[in-house]
């Protein structure tokens, strides 16, 4: 019996099951991280789903960054969630009601029309706008996108350089893990077990109704969330002295790539202003001064209380590479790094784990204790690219491609098998895919 080709019967490609992803966690001005578990807008996700929506409408991509823009707080920060007002309170967890922007972050300049965290995320956002501006010139130019974008990225890498180096040395401080975006990352034992947590009954998680236990932060964990997160609040969302401020390598060379991506916004809009590539110059020289670990081989995150380095060997001290300005021998030891029994790439794992596989706190499927995720892999492949790496960088691309189609466009992955954990359908996994795929 002859059997006719019937092209809708055909697997759709892994192009439109990204783009189906994105178009269903697409709000109408701005892309969910996921539906069930995260039905708000987050800051640093919305950087990462431009980059790749950019692929499919610049205008979405440009909306997107212009909904989340739009929450920005009149001191310059950036908040980590812009609440959607028709999603029931109890579906997420802290709600708007926990954190009080309007009333609590008055003094700070919260806006007062729409309900945001008052904590922060990774500075991915001016290199997404270039990104964004890159996918079509001439659409951007004519609604005025980085003209409108610039004054507020500029007031945003202020808020973080003025108020937030908190350490005294030229880098950025956190102040909550949730700010860092890796969670309960194993980097943060140390400086949050000075943090005595809010009790358990204290607060409802919403999160383990879409999540397994095993894939998510401990109840300890949240306890500690809390408290600092309350801690915060309750001081006008005004920084200081609090019991928690790590510098992290991570979100310090995100700052610093965006701080180029703005000096080229300026170019492009004829702005003059501060010297912004010195500025990334400087970050980068702060970075290997008060960060770098030789005997690791890699960036460690300082806890800037106990003023030492943390000796955990995370992601995000990897994420550096990223820089153009890092020195020679530094990004040989980090690709090193990369391929070695820490984090296997190329050997034991396809993927770069969140977190040492010999670490004693290693577990492969908790969150950020172990899995690999797609942005850090993102991250870490335009690092690999720029520094000469071309045959591992396209390796690694290739792992992450097959991966994501594999698990669904998962959260997270386990980084020795590839399982699937988390959620599926997540905005960043399907959005980096399409990036990769351009
Ligand atoms: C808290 C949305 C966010 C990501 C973070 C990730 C997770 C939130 C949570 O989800 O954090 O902000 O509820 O666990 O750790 O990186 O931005 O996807």
């Amino acid at each position: 019996r002859e059997i006719a080709y019937d092209p809708a019967a055909a697997p759709p490609s892994l192009q439109v099951r990204a783009a189906q992803v994105l178009e269903g966690n697409w709000t109408g001005t701005s892309t969910v991280p996921s539906r069930g578990l995260y039905p708000h807008q987050w800051s640093w996700d919305s950087a990462f789903i431009a980059i790749g929506l950019r692929h499919l409408s610049p205008l979405r991509a440009q909306t997107e960054l212009e909904t989340l823009l739009a929450a920005q707080w009149a001191d310059g920060r950036i908040p980590h969630i812009v609440f959607n007002p028709s999603v029931p309170l109890d579906a997420y967890f802290p709600s708007p009601d926990f954190w009080r922007s309007s009333t609590a972050g008055r003094a700070a300049g919260a806006p007062r029309t729409v309900q945001t965290s008052g904590i922060v995320q990774p500075p991915v956002h001016a290199l997404a706008a270039w990104l964004v501006h890159l996918a079509d010139p001439g659409l951007s130019r004519a609604r005025g996108f980085l003209a409108r974008a610039y004054p507020r990225l500029a007031a945003w890498h202020g808020y973080l350089l003025h108020r937030r180096d908190l350490g005294g040395g030229g880098l950025v401080s956190v102040v909550h893990p949730w700010e860092q975006g890796m969670d309960n990352s194993p980097c943060w034992d140390r400086p949050l077990s000075r943090v005595a947590p809010a009790p358990a009954r204290s607060f409802r998680r919403a999160d383990l109704d879409h999540g397994a236990p095993e894939d998510r932060p401990t109840d300890l964990d949240y306890g500690r969330y809390v408290r600092l997160a309350a801690d915060y609040r309750d001081r006008g969302y005004a920084d200081g002295p609090g019991d928690f401020a790590v510098e992290d390598p991570a979100f310090n060379a995100l700052l610093a790539a965006s701080e180029y991506a703005l000096e080229r916004i300026a170019h492009e809009l004829g702005a003059r202003g501060p010297a912004r590539e010195a500025r990334a110059e400087r970050l980068t020289t702060a970075l290997v001064e008060r960060l770098w670990d030789p005997a690791a081989g890699m960036f460690l995150c300082r806890d800037v209380r106990a003023g030492e380095l943390i000796p955990e060997r995370g992601v995000s001290g990897l994420v550096p590479l990223l820089l153009p300005g890092l020195p020679g021998d530094l990004a040989a030891t980090l690709v090193r790094t990369v391929c070695g029994p820490h984090f296997g790439l190329g050997g034991t794992t396809r993927l770069v784990p969140s977190y040492d596989l010999l670490g004693d706190a290693f577990d492969p499927h908790r969150y950020w204790r172990g899995p690999a995720w797609f942005n850090t892999n993102w991250l870490l492949e335009r690092g690999l690219r720029l520094h000469g790496e071309r045959g591992r960088a396209d390796a690694l691309r290739k792992g992450m491609l097959h991966t994501a189609g594999a698990s669904g466009f998962a959260e997270y992955v386990d980084p020795y098998t590839a399982q699937a954990c988390g959620v599926t359908g997540f905005g960043w996994s399907a959005a980096l895919t399409l990036d990769l795929l351009h």
